[in-house]
């Protein structure tokens, strides 16, 4: 590790383009990956910890502590079908072929989080491609601990745009207008919660993931010569979503994208709230100003897909 890389935490929740973060950002020499944390919420936590193990153990990263989020879905789980899909990861080959010895985690992620906080001396810039359970949890138990994010690079919410929940074929989310996005919907207090405490947050809501749809010409173009790359492949080559009509977007990945060059888009700075209960619930809004207690957040608005495109695929190339 050099002295200038800098320390990151990501917080996932297991599903395709979780996985492709994590990928991403292990190719990156520039940064001091701490822990990588997993949120229970689009997927079946054990298998989202041992993917997530293993493609660290792929890329002899083993000594990257994975920790399992605790915190379960306290309203909304996320559909089952969604959630099954960390398991068909587990069958890529390359991931398949890593050997493990049986993951003992002692600690869980929002207990991690607080003591790594503390101990910290600088800050450490936050990936969440899942909700915001563990960090809200550590912040609010511990506000002097704010001081110790960076920046927060966070894939949630549907500004002016419409929400995702209804895309699922469960009817479950009936007490919902529709208009959340699933990583806030989650979670809707701690949602609401994050967006007060003022942190350097970048928010990659829908109205900017919109336009990444994954496409069938993207995967093609992954070079299944190199190691990354051709593990991207396996996973979209294996994945459900390919044989159904069901559009996958490029949600996480995107932000992580953004963490990684933030000039791929245009950001527009403006007061934001959550919306905690009600039909409402994981909404995330514009707020009329910033006196009510409302913080201000950079938002992804605009993204330059083909250098966007560009940029993600030099990234999984790298050897
Ligand atoms: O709402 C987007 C978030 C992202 O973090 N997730 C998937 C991404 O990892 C939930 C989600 C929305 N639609 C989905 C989702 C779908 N069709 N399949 C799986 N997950
Ligand atoms: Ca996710």
């Amino acid at each position: 590790t050099c002295v200038s890389s800098k320390p990151l935490v990501l917080d996932h929740d297991g599903n395709y383009d979780d996985i492709l973060v994590l990928l991403a950002l292990l190719q990156r020499s520039d940064l001091d990956l701490k822990a990588v944390m997993v949120t229970p919420a689009d997927c079946e936590l054990d298998a989202a910890v041992e993917v997530t193990a293993k493609v660290l153990r792929m890329l002899n990263r083993s000594a990257v502590p994975v920790l399992p989020g605790r915190f379960p879905a306290r309203y909304n789980e996320f559909p089952k079908v969604w959630r099954e899909l960390a398991t068909e990861m587990l069958q890529v080959a390359d991931i398949y072929l890593q050997e493990l010895p049986p993951l003992d985690v002692k600690e869980a992620a929002h207990e991690w989080l607080e003591r790594y906080l503390e101990a910290a001396e600088g800050p450490t810039d936050f990936v969440l491609t899942g909700p915001v359970t563990n960090l809200n949890w550590a912040l609010q138990r511990r506000p002097h601990l704010a001081s110790k994010v960076g920046r927060v690079f966070w894939m949630a919410g549907a500004v002016d745009v419409d929400g995702n929940i209804r895309d699922s074929d469960d009817d479950k989310p009936q007490d919902s207008d529709g208009s959340a996005e699933w990583n806030a919907f989650w979670d809707p207090e701690g949602t609401a919660e994050l967006l007060r405490l003022g942190l350097d947050l970048w928010l990659v809501p829908l109205d900017a993931t919109n336009a990444v749809p994954v496409r069938k010409d993207f995967i093609q173009r992954l070079d299944p010569t190199k190691l990354v790359s051709r593990t991207a492949q396996q996973i979209w080559a294996q994945s459900k979503f390919q044989k159904s009509n069901a559009v996958y977007y490029m949600w996480d990945t995107l932000t992580v994208g953004l963490y990684l060059q933030p000039t791929l888009c245009s950001w527009e700075t403006m007061p934001l709230q959550g919306h905690a209960s009600g039909k409402e619930q994981g909404r995330i809004s514009r707020a009329k100003n910033s006196s009510s207690g409302t913080k201000v957040v950079n938002v992804a608005k605009v993204t330059d897909v083909p250098a966007f495109v560009e940029f993600l695929l030099i990234t999984f190339d790298q050897p």
